[in-house]
């Protein structure tokens, strides 16, 4: 099943959650999640693989367009009858939106599809997943909500299955969404899609590379974090105490090579502590994380470079 929203929207929140590991990069910056991820959800007689995808957006720097395009190819996939799409939704900046008077942002995304060539409605199934439901509790003020959600649904899908309220965050809703998930569709039985006891089709390179990534975006300003691609060197496991794992940050310009490295290496020092603690948690190993930081030009901008981070495909 196919994540499809808006960047912020809570798409990787709601896939660790259910996977029950904190798998996916989550930031309070839009546009976090740049790679498409799987994550294996297993509960009694039932077995789902979520896909995590980067948020509709409208960008038009090379890495914009190829995270737009990972998102886009999801659908496409799902249009193609193999998959079905949760469509997750803001609630609160929806509601925000609406109450404003502000034009609602959702629209974006049956216009990116279209502008992709995307004949709309598509035939698939579409599940209206309405999260931050701790931020929205009227009933009024849903109802609402709803009513503007299910209107961009009926653009995007023929027929949208009713709306689902969950709260990623605080573990509301989730065990209905799946009773509800599993009541509309064939039951797959646990091991038909990925080994049993696998979280992800990532390699742990993967992710030490994302969980460095996503520090830069806790801990670096407004921007610098869409110029930074993660890249990993050497990944030696032949200590059987420590893992030694090097990461190449690449940055556009040497002005901000001096901010991520900080005054007498203060802030890449404290990327790399925080980062090697969370990969310490995911691996449950010791793990020696060596941090570099090097200018790239223009690599943002240049799409055999966004392709070489593995970026885009
Ligand atoms: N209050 C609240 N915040 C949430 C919820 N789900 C996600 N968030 C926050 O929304 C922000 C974006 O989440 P993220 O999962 O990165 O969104 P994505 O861009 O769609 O993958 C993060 O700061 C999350 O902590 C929720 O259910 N309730
Ligand atoms: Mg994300």
């Amino acid at each position: 099943m196919t994540l499809l929203g808006l960047p912020n929207a809570g798409k990787s929140s709601f896939l660790n959650k259910l996977v029950g590991c904190d798998l996916a990069i989550v930031s309070p910056k839009a546009q976090t999640t740049w790679r498409i991820l799987r994550g294996h959800v297993v509960r009694p007689g039932l077995e789902l693989v979520l896909v995590d995808t980067p948020g509709v957006q409208e960008g038009s720097k090379a890495l914009n367009l190829a995270l737009a395009r990972n998102a886009i190819r999801a659908v496409t996939a799902a249009k193609e009858g193999r998959e079905t799409v949760a469509f997750l939704v803001d609630a609160k900046d929806l509601f925000e939106r609406l109450k404003a008077g502000k034009p609602a942002a959702l629209e974006a995304i049956p216009r990116v599809l279209e502008r992709e060539g995307i004949r709309l409605p598509l035939a698939f199934d579409l599940i209206p997943t309405l999260n931050k439901s701790d931020l929205v509790k009227k009933p009024e003020d849903r109802a609402r909500v709803e009513a503007h959600v299910v209107e961009v649904a009926r653009k995007l899908a023929a027929a949208p299955k009713p709306c689902l309220w969950v709260s990623s965050r605080a573990g509301e809703g989730l065990e209905n969404w799946i009773t509800a998930v599993s009541a509309l569709f064939p039951q797959v039985l646990p091991g038909a899609l990925f080994e049993q006891d696998t979280l992800s089709d990532r390699n742990v390179r993967d992710f030490a590379a994302e969980y460095v990534r996503e520090q830069c975006f806790l801990q670096l300003g407004e921007e610098l974090p869409y110029s930074t691609a993660v890249q990993i060197g050497n990944f030696d496991e032949k200590d059987p105490k420590i893992i030694r794992i090097e990461a190449v940050l690449h940055v556009e310009q040497e002005s901000q090579k001096r901010i991520v490295v900080g005054s007498h290496g203060s802030k890449i020092k404290s990327i790399g502590t925080r980062a090697r603690n969370r990969i310490e948690t995911f691996l449950g190993r010791k793990v020696f994380l060596g941090l570099r930081v090097k200018v790239s030009p223009r690599w943002a901008r240049e799409e055999s470079q966004v392709k070489r981070f593995g970026y885009a495909e």
